[in-house]
This record gives structure tokens, C-alpha cells and sequence, in this order.
């Protein structure tokens, strides 16, 4: 495969190339990994940018619809849509982008948009590194909306919210004053949340629940990235495309306000150094599982067991012999080699 005619099939905003770059990215055969890096390293030369839309919210509240419908109306304004999800439980056969593909069936017949089923089930870490480049590349290929959609479980939402310029919690009406069990740190990294399902019988709850939310984000801690009246709470309807248009408006307003405050660049820069940060975690782990480093962990950690050396100079030993420069008893000599950047 020749990874610069795909490079620029790709910036031409391709959808059959797109899907191929993704598949690369989303590939772990040592030769794809090369070929995907250089393919990310050509692409990220093209400093394109969207706007990245982090979605959240439980099963069922209506992602989907909403992503049909928020969709639709983008793209009946000329916008270019992509949908990417981060569903680390893609076991799962009902709620996957996958099977949903029915579900935003006028939005996938849309020219103007692009829908990427959620990765193979992997681990977190993987899923979010494939999710990242599967952004680039559709920044890459010129989207203005990429649309990245999560279920609340586990650690997804966090990724999201680091992969995302505007976050968006999704909430269902709740009965009586219940609160939905939406946890601490989800709300806190909430832009807007949007109570869902606001039409028929479900509208008074809707509002009353859009009012709880509201005044609980007024008593979170006040961010420097947020305008005046921001995060906010609004009602919604995927189903009767009600708000979204309300919606759009003030995810547009946010946006615009970040970039002249230079807060949206400081955010892009502090989730580049967060995604490295991880993606050095993420190698040293992975180095751990490697034979050698197994083989011996386990003749160190037989020694440990049975008093021969303390845990603590076991650890040394493990490191000096698997990893000589990350010996913690020798000064940072080789950190010299880092050159100063400019
Ligand atoms: N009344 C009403 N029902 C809605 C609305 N949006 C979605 N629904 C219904 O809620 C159900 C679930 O909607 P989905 O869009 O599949 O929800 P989801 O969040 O994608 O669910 P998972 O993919 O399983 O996580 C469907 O029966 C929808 O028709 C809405 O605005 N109003
Ligand atoms: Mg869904």
C-alpha cells in the first residue's frame, strides 16, 4: 500500500480512503503500525482542525436519535459530519454503533456524513489511542463536526472528554426528584447537558429535571474555560428534532468564546501532552507483559516470597537488569541526550 497517494486520498476528504485509513490506524500488525505512524505523521502536516463533540450518556437515553437528527440538521447546512464511537463494551449487540447503523440510516445516506462502527472490543487504553487517530484522520479529511459518541460505563467518558473540544452529557427525564446516579466527575466535565426526550408526556419531567441539573451545575466549582451562564442545562427532543437547533447555537457560541480567549488552544495542548503522557504509560505496561520481563518477575518475586531480598530492592534489581537507564540509584544522566526544545 502506498501510504502518501492514501495520505492525500484521505485530505480529499475520500470516504473509501478514510475508512481504509481508519481500518490501518485501528490495525495491530507491527507493519500496519508503521505505515499508519507515517500516515498519521503526512496528515498532521495538513493542521486541519473540526470541531470535536464529546457525547455521553447511559443506554437508552438517545444518542443515536439524537446523533441522527443533530446530524441531519448539520449537514442540511452544508456541514461535513463523522460519528466515531468509544464503546469499550462492544461485546454488546443491541446498543453498538454497529447495529445502529439502521437507526441513522438518513444520516449514513447523507453525502456529507461519515459513520464509523466502534473499534473490536480491547482494552481501554487501545480503544482511546484507535479512537485518537481515527479523529486525526477525520480532521484530516476536512470534517467541521466529528461527533464522538460514548455509553456511561466504566472509564469511556473520561476518554471522550479528553478526545473532545465541547463535551455533552446526555440525561433522561428523570420521576419525582431522583437523581440519575451521574457521577461527580462526568457533570464536572460537562459543557452542556442535555435532558433528552422532552416531548409528550415526558416534557414537565424533563423540565423539572433540566432545572435540578441547572442548579446543580451552578454549584460546581467555576471553570476558566467557560463564558458567563456556561456549563448550562437545555431540555431536548432527538424525536421531534426540538432544541437542537438551540443546542447548536450555544456549542457554536462556546467554541467561538474559547478561541478568542485562547482556550481552546491551550485545551488542544494540554490533551496532546495528556494523550503522550498515556501513550508512554501505556508502552511501559505493556512492556511488563513481555517474556523477559516476566520470566524475571517471577524468579524475583519467588525470592521476595521467600525473604531472600526485600520488595523494595527487588524492584531496583528488576529494573537495573530489564531496564539499566531506569535504575532509580543512578542521577538521570541520559536525560542530557533530550534536546532543549525551541
Ligand atoms: N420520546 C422520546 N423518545 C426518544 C427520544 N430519543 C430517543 N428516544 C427513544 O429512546 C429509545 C432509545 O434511543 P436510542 O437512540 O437507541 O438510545 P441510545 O442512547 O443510543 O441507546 P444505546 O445505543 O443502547 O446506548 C428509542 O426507543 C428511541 O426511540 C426522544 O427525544 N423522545
Ligand atoms: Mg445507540
Amino acid at each position: 500500500m502506498d501510504v502518501a497517494i492514501l495520505a492525500d486520498a484521505v485530505q480529499r476528504g475520500e470516504r473509501r480512503a478514510l475508512a481504509r485509513a481508519i481500518t490501518l490506524v485501528e490495525s495491530t500488525r507491527p507493519e500496519h503500525r508503521a505505515q499508519a505512524a507515517e500516515l498519521l505523521d503526512r496528515l498532521a502536516r495538513a493542521g486541519r482542525e473540526s470541531i470535536r463533540i464529546g457525547l455521553s450518556g447511559t443506554p437508552g437515553v438517545g444518542k443515536s436519535t439524537l446523533i441522527e437528527s443533530f446530524g441531519l440538521m448539520l449537514v442540511a447546512q452544508g456541514l461535513k459530519v463523522a460519528v466515531l464511537a468509544v464503546d469499550p463494551s462492544s461485546k454488546r449487540t443491541g446498543g453498538s454503533i454497529l447495529g445502529d447503523k439502521t437507526r441513522m440510516e438518513q444520516l449514513s445516506r447523507s453525502p456529507l456524513a461519515f459513520i464509523r462502527p466502534s473499534p473490536s472490543r480491547t482494552h481501554l487504553g487501545g480503544v482511546a489511542r484507535r479512537t485518537r487517530d481515527a479523529v486525526a484522520l477525520c480532521e484530516a479529511a476536512a470534517f467541521d463536526v466529528i461527533l464522538i459518541e460514548t455509553v456511561g460505563v466504566g472509564q469511556s467518558e473520561t476518554v471522550v472528554a479528553d478526545l473532545s473540544d465541547v463535551f455533552l452529557l446526555l440525561l433522561a427525564p428523570a420521576g419525582g426528584d431522583e437523581l440519575q446516579g451521574v457521577k461527580r466527575g462526568i457533570m464536572e466535565a460537562a459543557d452542556i447537558i442535555l435532558v433528552n426526550k422532552a416531548d409528550g408526556d415526558l416534557k414537565p419531567a424533563a423540565q423539572r429535571t433540566c432545572a435540578d441539573y441547572a442548579g446543580a451545575l451552578r454549584l460546581l466549582r467555576r471553570r476558566p474555560q467557560d463564558p458567563e451562564g456556561f456549563p448550562k442545562a437545555m431540555t431536548v427532543s432527538a424525536l421531534d428534532v426540538s432544541g437542537l437547533d438551540t443546542a447548536w447555537a450555544e456549542i457554536c457560541h462556546l467554541v467561538e468564546w474559547r478561541r478568542a480567549q485562547g482556550h481552546w488552544q491551550a485545551s488542544r495542548a494540554a490533551q496532546a501532552r495528556h494523550w503522550f503522557e498515556e501513550e508512554v504509560r501505556q508502552t511501559l505496561l505493556a512492556r511488563l507483559t513481555e517474556p523477559r520481563a516476566r520470566t524475571l518477575m517471577q524468579a524475583l518475586s519467588a525470592q521476595v516470597s521467600e525473604g531472600q531480598i526485600t520488595a523494595s530492592r527487588a524492584a531496583d534489581e528488576f529494573f537495573s537488569r530489564i531496564w539499566p537507564e531506569m535504575d532509580s540509584t543512578k542521577p538521570p544522566e541520559s536525560l542530557d541526550a533530550v534536546p532543549d526544545t525551541p
